[in-house]
């Protein structure tokens, strides 16, 4: 008995046993699946976790491509600048001769030009080269508006006297050389005056025509009280370039700064025209020619008032005579342009109120009647003293230069005819109305 007690007890331990070794391997298991499940778990962790590398990687080669694109990209557009700016310079023509002009030909164009000087009473020995080389090119520039005009005008009137129908011939020839209407009526009507008390012949009457043209075109200039326009020693003398796009502000303040320097004036150019980026770029060469510093602020969108206050201080340091300032012809704001010059006039008034500031509008004279209008709404409202006339080479309107004079009543300072730095010179009315109506 005891002993089947103790096989039973036996038996139940063993089975005890065996099922707790059961139980543990079942839990061993249960824990090996477990920890394969974790390892799985962590695997894919980790293959998630690469995964995201890879991506990550993959879109910070993207961003970096991106940006070697965009980097590309502005390298480019900084070429095509830089391109741009150099057609600009090269617009501005580099074949400038500053030395003294040859002798040329004593043919009909020296001994023309000698005549206009020696009608003005200049001397053999007083007469240069530079004069008889500036006249050509006013004679050879008005020709245009010579032609159809006076030749006409010559084979018109012929040697016989003039006649009331002649007049009117003269009338349309005047009007198609835009001189204008009211000065047109105003030659007219002394003429018909004239030839109601006398007889008048060909010759007398282009003399006379001469003589009434230079009228209208001294009458502003007699009444501003200085016959040519010089700056003053002693003071500060700011010149204003105003006037719309491309009728050649920035070459006449080259031109200008030339015969400034020339003329042992101590000059400074002030670059205040901020809207086109070559604008600076184009004054710096023309300073450079003449021997004459810019001062200009190269920032985006700087404020041209801004700029003229820089210059001021440098002129009042170095003594300066005169500072010429180049104005934009267009904003980048829908800012008005004369608000923007009254601005800068403002600023001058309050640094150099002593300072004798000239507003001076510049005008094409290509562009005719067109001009002429432009002249009228700028005179309105930017307080103008005076006209610079360019472009007279090789247009048929110079005669615009007697509407300004007449309609506008701005006395001409200086007219410029070519794109040289030596094609501009003071406005002298004889030379210019001899010119107009040289008869070759
Ligand atoms: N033939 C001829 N061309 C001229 C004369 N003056 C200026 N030009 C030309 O006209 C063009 C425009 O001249 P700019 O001086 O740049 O004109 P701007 O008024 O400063 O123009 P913006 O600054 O754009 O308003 C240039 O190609 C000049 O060379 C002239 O007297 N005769
Ligand atoms: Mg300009």
């Amino acid at each position: 008995m005891t002993n089947t007690d103790n096989s039973r007890e036996w038996a139940a331990q063993a089975y005890a046993l065996l099922k707790k070794r059961q139980e543990q391997q079942k839990q061993e298991l249960e824990k090996q699946e477990q920890q394969k499940q974790e390892l799985e778990k962590q695997e894919q962790q980790k293959q998630e976790l690469e995964k995201q590398e890879q991506q990550k990687q993959e879109l910070e080669k993207q961003e970096q491509q991106k940006q070697e694109l965009e980097k590309q990209e502005q390298q480019k557009h900084e070429l095509e600048k830089q391109e741009q700016q150099k057609q600009e310079l090269i617009d501005i023509p580099n074949k400038e001769n500053i030395a003294e002009p040859e002798l040329g030909e004593f043919d009909d164009n020296f001994t023309w030009s000698a005549m206009v000087l020696a009608a003005q009473g200049k001397k053999i020995n007083q007469i240069s080269i530079d004069e008889i080389d500036w006249l050509t090119k006013l004679r050879r520039g008005l020709e245009e508006t010579r032609k159809g005009f006076v030749t006409e005008l010559l084979d018109k009137l012929g040697d016989d006297p003039l006649t009331p129908e002649s007049l009117d011939d003269l009338e349309t020839l005047l009007i198609r050389a835009d001189v204008g209407i009211d000065s047109t009526d105003k030659v007219i009507s002394s003429l018909r005056t004239k030839l109601n008390e006398e007889v008048v012949g060909g010759e007398a009457g282009i003399k006379f025509l001469k003589k009434e043209l230079k009228l209208i075109i001294d009458k502003p200039i007699k009444n501003s009280g200085t016959d040519i326009l010089v700056p003053q020693k002693g003071k500060l003398n700011v010149w204003l370039l105003v006037g719309v796009n491309g009728v050649g502000k920035t070459t006449t303040l080259g031109k200008l700064a030339h015969l400034s320097s020339k003329s042992n004036y101590k000059t400074l150019i002030a670059a205040a025209d901020t809207f086109r980026a070559a604008a600076v770029e184009q004054l710096k060469v023309w300073g450079e020619r003449s021997n004459v510093d810019v001062i200009s602020n190269q920032s985006k969108n700087a404020d041209p008032a801004a700029v003229v206050f820089d210059a001021i201080n440098s002129a009042k340091k170095r003594n300066v005579d005169l500072l010429l300032v180049d104005t934009a012809g267009r904003l980048q704001t829908k800012n008005n342009l004369m608000d923007e010059l009254a601005k800068i006039k403002k600023i001058i008034d309050k640094k150099v109120p002593d300072a004798l500031v000239e507003s001076l509008l510049v005008l094409d004279a290509s562009q005719g009647q067109n001009g002429l209008k432009q002249a009228k709404s700028f005179a309105k409202s930017a307080d103008l003293s005076g006209a610079i006339i360019t472009k007279l080479d090789g247009t048929s309107r110079g005669g615009v230069s007697l509407a300004v004079s007449e309609e506008v009543n701005l006395p001409i300072r200086f007219i410029g005819a070519g794109e040289g730095i030596k094609d501009l010179r003071p406005f002298n009315s004889y030379e210019f109305v001899e010119a107009m109506l040289a008869d070759k």
